[in-house]
């Protein structure tokens, strides 16, 4: 791979090499997950809030043809403003960077970059996962294969409740990815504090979740020597605080209306998650919009505090993979 194929910048670089906390943050959901101008601002403030929290912030995206981990400011504006950035799943990395494309990673290219440059705890909003019309589309989101064997701990409000829930945690179970429930019995439901379905593992603290990586580690033999290896990804599934939850009832009914409407219009494939999210915004008057954004920044404090942990309890685990591999 050339050198420039993957770019790591200079803070990521350092911090990694220093073995310093880093939390990777995925860019669709800035491109393509929020309205502007307010995904710039968010952007940012998400960034700001992985630095308060003691770590380095690696926003992921592909500007021109290579791959980004941690982006300066004009990247970050490019990514919230440029109507032509793509949405990048993993299995398009290989096309936008020989064709010299921008685009902004989903959960699974940004995992596969950040597990391949050594970062190993990743923030998001909410996972994808196995849709409601799967028995007729079969959409399920990349990210579930991807996690499956990718070594990499992701923070999140569980997976968007468009999906199907139940569905998408018996898919995980099936792929062999953990979930821990943080401070809580029950799987999130994204934009509500709870989905309704029980998680088997419950851990109430960063210290506790680190543990659980370095069990996960111990088990896998090369652990996170391996980067993008063979290994399971470990979900940190971090409710949203009811007090910023959407209401379940506006929930249940918008949405309900939102797939009827997509399904009217025959929206598939990758375009199905935005418009539903952008659908639910409209109708619940920005409500929805809210409630994702408090789930990503709890999401964002929290990796910040388990990127933390994990270096504090593995003072020699440098990253060997950005060493490695040809990656700068
Ligand atoms: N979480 C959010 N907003 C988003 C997404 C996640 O709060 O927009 C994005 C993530 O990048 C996730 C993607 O990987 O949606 C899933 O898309 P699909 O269902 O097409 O795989
Ligand atoms: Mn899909």
């Amino acid at each position: 791979m050339p050198e420039t194929t993957v770019v790591l910048s200079e803070e990521v670089r350092e911090a990694l090499t220093a073995n310093r906390p880093v939390v990777a943050l995925e860019s669709t959901i800035i491109a393509h997950g929020l309205p502007r101008p307010r995904n710039l601002a968010v952007a940012e403030e998400l960034e700001a809030l992985v630095r308060e929290g003691g770590a380095v912030p690696a926003t992921i995206a592909v500007l021109d043809g290579a791959a980004r981990i941690g982006l300066d400011k004009s990247g970050l504006e490019r990514l919230a403003t440029d109507p032509g950035v793509r949405k990048l799943g993993h299995r398009d990395l290989a096309p936008a960077l020989a064709t010299g494309a921008s685009g902004a990673t989903t959960v699974s290219a940004t995992a596969f970059l950040a597990a391949r440059a050594g970062i190993r705890v990743f923030a998001t909003g909410g996972l994808g996962g196995v849709h409601r019309e799967w028995a007729h589309t079969q959409d399920e989101s990349a990210d579930l294969r991807l996690l499956a064997r990718t070594r990499i701990t992701v923070v999140c409000a569980g997976v968007k409740s468009i999906l199907d829930v139940p569905a998408t945690l018996q898919r995980l179970e099936t792929l062999g990815v953990g979930i821990l429930g943080y401070g809580t019995e029950h799987f999130p439901g994204f934009y509500l504090t709870s989905s309704g379905e029980p998680v088997d593992w419950t851990v109430r603290s960063p210290q506790e979740v680190a543990a659980v990586m370095r069990a996960q580690d111990a088990l896998g033999g090369s652990g996170s020597g391996s980067g993008a290896g063979a290994e399971a990804a470990l979900i940190v599934a971090n409710p949203v605080p009811e007090a910023e939850q959407l209401d379940p009832e506006v929930h249940d009914r918008v949405l309900a209306e939102a797939l009827d409407a997509c399904r009217e219009r025959g929206i598939t494939g990758q375009a199905v998650t935005p418009f539903l999210l952008e659908y639910l915004m409209r109708h619940t008057g920005g409500a929805s919009l809210e409630a994702n954004i408090a789930a990503v920044r709890g999401n964002v404090r929290l990796a910040a505090r388990i990127a933390a942990a994990a270096c504090d309890a593995a003072p020699t685990a440098a990253p060997t993979a950005a060493a490695a591999d040809p990656v700068r």
